[in-house]
């Protein structure tokens, strides 16, 4: 209250020296070493992040020298700009025990708050716009673990511990915040950055991590260190880190990358899994052919799917899907795709926009059926069958418990349904491929998505999606009129 904030007031500008109580009885009081940062203000999230920050680039150096347990040890070395003046940083950290903060190679004092999840310093000057700066984080210890889970998994960085024949492996499962388990980051989508991944792992494991492999060199005692580099900016949930025995699978590139490119295909197979987990994997060159005729020139470099063993939902990380032995079927594995485009490359301004990546990536999957000489109408007519069945909202969320729920996926694709009914396919596809490259360098919101449709596609698109995106109740099924 008024007292709290006048005593605060008080000690940061000295003024009890001013009352004129006698100078002996007046303690000296250290200035405040740490002065707060603000977060970015996520509607779902509201503590995450620090406004005003823009990590440009994480440069990792990993080790994890016990698969299948929660030890990391390593270090983080995050180039930083801002967009307005920060005397104080604060990354979102819930992981391994800081052993050292060094801001432009110099130690600062910092404070690890595990409570709050946020390794906060001043560095000895404001970091101003324009300026650049290089943070070092030293870390060693047991990973976090997210609180709060209002999630049904506990996302960050997982550990399957040995079983049987299976030797223990670890991987990244991080949306939406799961990042902050294992490394110190600005933990929100609206700060995408690029990640070169330094992982160094004993004898007869392999890495792998979002981006292009760039080398494989011998480490100490049989063990190997592999460096990858993912040169386009991902949102911090997306990068993806495995450590498993793997089998690696390279397929020939396929030049559907900007302007031609081809685009580098490799697939990583735990050793020992059934040999039919394979056969949805055959289909990604095709699925990249069809997704890349509608959305746009594949954005990345690199892509392919690790498998992972454990019973949880596949996970779009960048370059590189984390594809569980159970979810390993082709429409899935379009799914995921699809969110390289609509959720890694494209990028979200706040969580409650969540249904821009989970609508767009569902309706990919209509776009693959079609283009496997599927009935488009009956797919449409089952999703609003199971839309009708559940409870409906408005798109963007209010909680955390919608971010993946029916809504977000399944009205969230009718939606897009519905503004194509209104116009034929070439324009369709002209409006898809548009939205990629026009909003491509900020993150992405409703709002944005509307505006867009109406200048793209008319009123009659525009209110389509609109009654879509913001009615109450679910509005009629989509059909050209
Ligand atoms: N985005 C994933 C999908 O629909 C679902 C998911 C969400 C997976 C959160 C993992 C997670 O932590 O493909």
């Amino acid at each position: 209250g008024t007292v709290g904030a006048l005593l605060v007031f008080a000690l940061l500008t000295g003024a009890q020296a001013r009352t004129g109580a006698p100078q002996t009885a007046v303690p000296t009081l250290p200035p405040p070493t740490i002065i707060t940062a603000q977060p970015i203000g996520d509607t779902i999230y509201p503590a995450l992040g620090q406004a005003g920050l823009d990590v440009l680039n994480y440069d990792l150096d990993l080790f994890v020298d016990r698969p299948g347990t929660s030890e990391l040890r390593g270090t983080a070395v995050l180039t930083l700009t801002a967009t307005q003046p920060l005397p104080a940083l604060s990354l979102d950290f819930l992981g391994p025990q800081v052993l050292e903060v060094l801001w432009n190679g110099l130690s600062v004092p910092y404070r690890q708050d595990q409570m709050a999840g946020k390794l906060t310093f001043n560095p000895p000057q404001p970091l101003l716009p324009g300026m650049r700066a290089e943070v070092t984080v030293r870390f060693a210890g047991r990973v976090g673990v997210r609180p709060d889970p209002d999630l049904p998994l506990d996302v960050g960085w997982q550990a399957v511990p040995a079983q049987g024949e299976r030797v223990g492996a670890n991987f990244t499962l991080s949306e939406p915040d799961g990042t902050r388990t294992f490394l110190p980051v600005n933990d929100h989508p609206s700060d995408p950055a690029t990640f070169t991944t330094r992982v160094t792992v004993p004898a007869g494991y392999t890495a792998a991590a979002s981006g292009m492999q760039q080398s494989e060199v011998a480490a100490p005692n049989g063990g190997r260190t592999f460096t990858f580099v993912q040169a386009e900016p991902i949102p911090t949930y997306a990068l993806a880190i495995h450590v498993n025995r793997f089998e690696r699978l390279d397929s020939p590139a396929i030049p559907v990358g900007v302007g031609g490119a081809a685009v580098i295909r490799r697939d990583y197979f735990p050793v020992g899994i059934p040999v039919e987990t394979r056969d949805a994997y055959a289909s990604t060159n095709e699925i990249l052919g069809v997704l890349s005729d509608w959305f746009g020139p594949f954005p990345f470099s690199a892509y392919g799917s690790a498998i992972v063993t454990p019973r949880i939902p596949a996970l779009e990380t960048a370059t590189l899907s984390t594809m569980p032995v159970t979810s390993s079927s082709v429409c899935v594995l379009v799914h995921e795709t699809a969110h390289q485009w609509f959720g890694d490359r494209l990028t979200l301004a706040d969580w409650s926009e969540v249904w821009l990546n989970e609508g767009f990536a569902t309706y990919a999957e209509l776009l693959w059926a079609q283009s496997q000489g599927e009935n488009g109408d009956e797919v449409v007519r089952g999703w609003y069958a199971r839309a009708s069945r559940t409870a409906t909202r408005p798109l963007i969320a209010t909680t955390e418990r919608q971010l993946f729920d029916t809504t977000a996926y399944i009205r969230g694709a009718l939606a897009l349904h519905a503004v194509r009914v209104t116009v034929n396919d070439a324009a369709f596809k002209t409006y898809l491929r548009g939205w990629v490259v026009e909003v491509a360098d900020r993150p992405v919101t409703t709002a944005d998505l509307l505006a867009y449709t109406r200048t793209r596609l008319g009123e009659r698109a525009w209110a389509a999606l609109r009654l879509w995106a913001e009615s109450p109740a679910l509005p009629p099924l989509p059909a050209k009129p």
